[in-house]
């Protein structure tokens, strides 16, 4: 029998590259997606597959973060052997605008999904494993490199529910003992990553202004350094945890921290254009506490997973940078007037 796995955050950018991995080894993938009023669905239409089909192995399910009835329902259908905790309010900046909201989601989300997941055990006897999502930001100001025994010291209210949802997990695993599993993910990126990031909002203006749709980059702290990798590579290190012999936590990290600026620097060079040329600074993008410098060691996930990332920071970028070429190449020719940026 081929395995089945439920995944929170389907739509997002790394349920579309786990999406891609589960069903690769045969798993049989169920989504959850929320309800919204215009599609969400963009990152994962290449594997939607219809509901009229029958034998299908990618399964979509409307339900929320904030809504346990549904939560529950779509566990008792799904049935699945691995939960993978992904859905999230994951813009740091805005958790400070949304705090409540980001804490409800994300906080409260990971404890009414371990709760129903507890109850499904206790009465069906079934075995589930439990991916949670958790996030270098939860290291926030903490002294890099950060590994799985650094002390946690969040700085935004989305790395204070992010370590609230870290610690719900763990308590769940001691105390009804099951099989629940924290990433501890440094920040990775992609094509597919959300284009109001620092990566992704660079390398869509680098394509704008190569394509000429846009003149300025407006952007805020340029001295923030992260550890950045590719997704496709961190969503191999989510399945190997949860295929390890016992529950536990892992960082997945590149070990490389490169400052916002040098990712600049990269971005503009492999089109051969100069950044600061574009980059204007607009304190509109400033955090009220920032993390400053994120880089993190990732022995462990090595030697107890074999797992190592496989993308360097430059050929993530140039893979960045060249897909958004192409993109607004294809803006130009839908709609050659210059797009005014919004503010992100
Ligand atoms: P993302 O692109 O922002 O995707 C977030 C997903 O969560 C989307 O599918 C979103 O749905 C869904 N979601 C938001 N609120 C929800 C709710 N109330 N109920 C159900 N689903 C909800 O994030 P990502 O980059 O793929 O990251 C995946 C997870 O890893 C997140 O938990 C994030 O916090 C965490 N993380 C990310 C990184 C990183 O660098 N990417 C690093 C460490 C940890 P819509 O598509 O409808 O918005
Ligand atoms: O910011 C600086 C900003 O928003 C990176 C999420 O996936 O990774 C992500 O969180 C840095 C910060 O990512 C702009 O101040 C400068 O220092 O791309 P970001 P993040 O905050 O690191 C972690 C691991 C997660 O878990 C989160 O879910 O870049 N920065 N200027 C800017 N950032 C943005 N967004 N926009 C700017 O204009």
């Amino acid at each position: 029998m081929s395995k089945s796995a439920l995944i929170t955050g389907i739509t997002g950018q790394d349920g579309s590259y786990l999406s891609e991995l589960l069903l690769a080894k045969g798993y049989t993938v169920h989504g959850i997606v929320r309800r919204s009023s215009s599609f969400n669905t963009a990152r994962i239409n290449h594997i939607y597959e219809d509901p009229h089909v029958s034998g299908r192995r990618l399964i979509l399910h409307y339900a929320d973060l904030t809504d346990s009835t549904g939560l529950r329902r779509v566990l008792e259908t799904a049935l699945p052997d691995e939960i993978y905790n992904l859905g999230a309010q994951s813009h740091v900046k805005v958790s400070f605008e949304n705090p409540e909201y980001t804490a409800d989601s994300v906080a409260v989300g990971t404890l009414r999904l371990l709760d129903c997941m507890r109850d499904h055990i206790e009465h069906t006897g079934r075995e589930v494993r439990f991916y949670q999502a958790g996030s270098s930001e939860m290291f926030g100001a903490a002294k890099p490199p950060q590994n799985e025994l650094t002390p946690f010291y969040p700085r935004s209210p989305y790395a204070v529910s992010k370590v609230a949802a870290h610690w719900y997990a763990v308590n769940y695993r001691e105390a009804y003992k099951l099989f629940i599993s924290n990433g501890l993910l440094f920040n990775h990126e992609s094509p597919r990553r959300g284009e109001t990031f620092v990566t992704r909002k660079i390398t869509r203006a680098v394509g704008r202004i190569k394509a000429g749709l846009q003149d300025k980059l407006f952007l805020g702290n340029l001295d923030a350094r992260r550890d950045w990798g590719f997704a496709g590579d961190y969503v191999e290190a989510m399945w190997r945890i949860l295929q390890h012999s016992e529950p536990d936590d892992f960082i997945a990290a590149t070990g490389e921290a490169h400052s916002v600026r040098e990712f600049l620097d990269e971005a503009f060079s492999h089109v051969n254009l100069d950044w600061q040329e574009y980059v204007e600074i607009d304190p509109l993008y400033f955090r009220p506490t920032e993390v400053d410098y994120l880089l993190g060691d990732p022995s462990k996930a090595r030697t107890k997973l074999g797992w190592r990332p496989k993308t360097t920071f430059r050929e993530l970028v140039q893979m960045m940078v060249d897909s958004d070429v192409r993109l607004a190449e294809e803006e130009r020719l839908i709609s050659p007037k210059k797009v005014v940026a919004a503010a992100r």
